[in-house]
């Protein structure tokens, strides 16, 4: 049922339903304005249920067209029809019944893209999390497990393509130009993984044979003539395959496995069983109109989706509050996937900057909630990066804590015990804690509270007794709902290193349990003795980003300078640099807002020059030594007064600095990295890229001349350096000749394709400075544009309001004004994409006074809007209080 608005869904009061769902037979009759849907449902009371419970189906903005018992109409009085709800009484006690309903849904009006849609003239569906109850009356809830039948009627030339889940059971002509085709899937599944494709659809075609020597028919299904660019995809596939089952032991369990990309799409995909459905922005790509960012997400995202089938589909969720079970185990195995085919360390250091720029932003502001959360108002607003990226984080310490080996023994229990079931958290925990014999409740906390622990760190050496003592305290803020928090069980991996950079052995540690290189931090204060210490050590902490914590410690710049240098884990060089450059940074913006030169001293400068210029260190590595915190990493270090063209200003001049001591390195690095051999997408090739194109940044911004960059424009043979040299010319030199002349190249290069055009909007989009918003404006009436395609939005409102702080936070507020204003109207077509957006202002209270005025003012606007959405109305409250 959907709820009314402001009504609280709670996990205390979940209980299993009254009735059991034996079987489910759906029959489509498609039609883009009037689908007829006819669903057979069989169900018997459960034995603790009340004998005179009524059957209770949610619906949403449903036309119910006819209701049957056991096939014979139903007396109106034994039922009521609401577009919300369908209440049936006065039902069997024991034996099954069958329940046949007939609604009537048109999918070409559905602009929710929930539910049966329309897109560029394809059918298809999303149901998760309560989209099948768009489609028919059901019990759409996790928990309720069927096996389905499905039947698909449509008119044949229109729609030479039917398709849903599990095998394909046979097809035959229907009269009237029509024709019929009729599906099976036998693993029982929750609603939300429903799955219907129609429409006329190219086709990449190949197949796998799985550990047991079963042969699968992998399918990918693209808009015609796009054939060639889902080939990565396939590839992708084949090889997320083979480390499931190397990896975790995971078979694919069906003949056949789909994919199906959409133009409109409100996520990046969906894992329905056997049927998944992407978003085109994750399957489509060649080395012309795609960058490496662009396959890496693609490789990961189908891993992602595939690895679905154990960890969401074999085992779902009991209820939507187990989210993460599904999501944060799901993104740490695509994650492995990936660390796996690329590089660990910078594949960690991606995650963690996002984690930290997205997520610790999340669990600081009024959007703060735990990776379980007890309750709800939209569900939707919870696919969030504290459910992902937080939920995959509890599931890697879980690892650490237990080591690889248990953990193995852990999932593999977890798979044997669970499979088929719809299960909790608890029960995930308590399969590790059976293998471990380890009590797992402290650690559990890690699900149950919200906010970011900060961690603060001293040390003391004392060379008579050779002790190293390290000195751990947690505190935990406050969070909506949740002002007092317990200890948490934190694991932070450590190293300490000698002046020379070796690593030291101590001899003993007390203080607590210290395992394999990792404090078990479980206590609000704690002190770790290290003892037969030869030497002052510098200890480097959270190697690798072993717990997803923010670490007060303040270290000598000696000390950064030395894990920068002599680290083996490359994660803690990364960290080290960052820890030398944000307080230069912050620096930096009292410097500017003081109007005082921007002066800094050397150190940052020589450890960053002495990492890029090492050759012996991977490309791709040393290009994420290059790109320094980013505005926002420097706002969440400030914590409030942000004033962003203070921030932008003190980055730009640093940068500059930076750049004109390290030209001759950088110009060098433009030459080695260059190369004529043909484009490929593997990490290496792209690392390469990336180091080179860090590079050019870097150069053009010491040269203050736009003519490298136009140079790079003009040579480049693939996307990552066309659009970047693209983004730099933008960025740079707005409104000069070669930008221009670049942008509208690339305009009428593809004018055709529109997920490059994307690229075209966002990287005009978020050009720094106040004239941003009249460029939104006028891109907003561009022909390109179009407000009711979720990655058209994205592109450009977006990346205005979530990338161009200098353009977004206009000090006059104009920006807050005409976003919200848009907000407003998607909001009328499509409430998930309008209530995303809207987060791009969660942060408005840190604000300097001005701004956070105004930002208010805008926010307020929204919340007396009449009709709001259940999720613009969720989130704007929260963000409001
Ligand atoms: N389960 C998908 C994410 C997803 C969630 C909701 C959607 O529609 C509202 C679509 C996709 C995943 O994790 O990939
Ligand atoms: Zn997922």
């Amino acid at each position: 049922m959907r709820t009314e608005t402001g009504q609280v869904t709670s996990l205390a009061d979940y209980r299993p339903t009254d009735f059991v769902l034996e079987r489910v037979d759906l029959t489509f009759e498609l039609d883009p304005t009037e689908t007829k849907v006819e669903a057979r449902l069989i169900f018997h009371r459960r034995e603790e249920a009340n004998p005179n419970a009524p059957l209770v189906l949610d619906g949403d903005e449903l036309v119910l067209s006819s209701v049957l018992f056991d096939q014979i109409e139903i007396d109106s009085e034994r039922y009521t029809a609401t577009p919300d709800s369908l209440t049936i009484r006065d039902l069997p006690a024991s034996e099954p019944f069958e329940i046949t309903i007939t609604t009537l849904i048109n999918p070409e009006a559905n602009t929710q893209l929930m539910g049966l849609y329309r897109s560029n003239g394809i059918y298809c569906t999303q149901c998760e999390a309560e989209g099948f109850r768009r489609i028919t009356y059901f019990p759409d809830r996790p928990d309720v497990l069927a096996v389905y039948t499905v039947n698909i009627i449509a008119d044949k030339a229109a729609n030479p393509l039917l398709l849903s889940n599990g095998n394909f059971l046979g097809g035959a002509g229907y009269g009237e130009g029509k024709h019929f085709a009729a599906w099976f899937d036998p693993h029982p599944k929750p609603s939300y993984l429903f799955a219907l494709v129609a429409g006329d659809l190219g086709l990449v075609e190949d197949t796998f044979t799985t550990v047991s020597g079963r042969e699968v028919a992998l399918k990918i299904y693209v808009e015609h003539g796009k054939e060639p660019r889902a080939t990565y995809a396939m590839d992708a596939l084949k090889r997320s395959m083979t480390w499931d089952e190397e990896t975790f032991g995971r078979e694919y369990d069906l003949d056949i496995f789909m994919i199906v990309a959409v133009s409109d799409f409100n996520m990046g995909a969906m894992e329905n069983k056997g049927l998944n459905i992407f978003n085109d922005k994750y399957v489509l790509a060649d080395p012309e109109t795609a960058t490496d960012a662009d396959y890496a997400n693609i490789e990961a995202i189908i891993a992602h989706e595939y690895f679905h089938n154990w960890t969401g589909n074999r085992i779902t969720c009991r209820d939507w509050f187990q989210l993460c079970l599904k999501e944060g185990l799901t993104v740490y195995r695509d994650h492995e996937f990936s660390a796996d085919q690329r590089s660990r360390a910078v594949k960690r250091i991606g995650e963690v900057r996002h984690l930290r720029s997205e997520q610790f932003v999340e669990d600081s502001g009024p959007l703060a909630h735990p990776v379980r959360p007890s309750q709800y108002k939209e569900i939707n607003n919870f696919y969030t990066t504290t459910v992902y990226e937080k939920g995959s984080e509890v599931t890697r310490m879980i690892a650490s804590i237990l080591g690889k080996d248990l953990f193995k023994q852990g999932m593999d229990l977890y798979f044997e015990r669970h499979d088929g079931d719809a299960a909790t958290v608890e029960d995930f925990v308590q399969c590790f804690a059976d293998v471990s014999n380890r009590n797992l409740s402290q650690f559990s906390l890690w699900y149950h509270q919200a906010g970011t622990p900060h961690v603060t760190v001293s040390c003391d050496y004392d060379t008579n007794a050779q002790t190293f003592t390290v000195k751990l305290a947690q505190t935990i803020a406050a969070t909506p709902g949740q002002p007092d928090k317990k200890p948490m069980h934190i694991p932070l991996s450590f190293a300490l290193l000698a002046n020379d950079g070796a690593m030291i052995a101590p001899a003993s540690a007390s203080g607590g349990e210290v395992s394999e290189n990792l404090l078990h931090l479980t206590e609000a204060a704690q002190s770790f003795v290290f003892h037969g210490v030869p030497e002052r050590p510098v200890l480097s902490l959270n190697r690798s980003f072993s717990a997803p914590v923010i670490l007060n410690f303040t270290q000598s710049s000696d000390d950064l300078a030395l894990i920068a240098r002599y680290e083996s884990d490359l994660f803690s060089r990364w960290q080290a640099l960052t820890d030398l450059a944000l307080p230069v940074l912050c620096e930096g913006v009292k410097q500017v807002r003081a109007a005082q030169p921007v002066l800094f001293n050397d150190a940052l400068k020589r450890s960053l020059l002495a990492i890029v210029a090492d050759d012996t260190l991977e490309p791709a590595f040393r290009a994420q030594a290059l790109a320094l915190p980013s505005e926002a990493d420097i706002a969440r270090e400030l914590g409030g007064d942000i004033d962003p063209d203070a921030i932008y200003a003190a980055r730009k001049a640093i940068i500059h600095d930076i750049a004109v001591a390290g030209l001759d390195i950088f110009k060098g690095l433009l030459a080695q990295m260059a190369t004529d051999a043909a484009y490929t997408p593997d990490a290496k090739a792209a690392g390469q890229r990336a180091l080179k194109n860090a590079a050019l940044a870097y150069v053009v911004q010491a040269e203050n001349d736009p003519l490298k960059a136009a140079e790079a424009y003009a040579k480049a043979n693939n996307m990552t350096d066309l659009s970047h040299s693209l983004s730099i010319l933008a960025h740079h030199f707005p409104g000069t000749t070669e930008t221009k002349a670049a942008l509208s190249d690339f305009e009428s290069r593809f004018a055709n394709n529109a997920l490059v055009l994307d690229k075209w909007f966002s990287i005009q989009a978020t050009i720094p400075g106040e004239d941003g918003l009249v460029r939104i404006k006028t891109l907003m009436q561009s022909p390109k544009f179009n407000a009711a395609n979720p990655n058209r939005v994205r592109a450009l409102i977006g990346s205005f309001a979530f990338a161009n702080p200098t353009g977004f936070h206009r000090a006059d507020g104009a920006s807050y004004s005409v976003v919200t204003e848009e907000i407003l109207a998607i909001d009328k077509r499509n409430p998930q994409l309008a209530a995303r957006l809207l987060t791009s202002m969660r942060t408005w209270k840190l604000l300097e006074p001005q701004r956070a005025g105004k930002a208010r003012a805008a926010l307020t606007t929204i919340a007396n809007a009449n009709d709001l959405s259940n999720d613009v109305r969720d989130i704007i409250d929260r963000i409001l209080t």
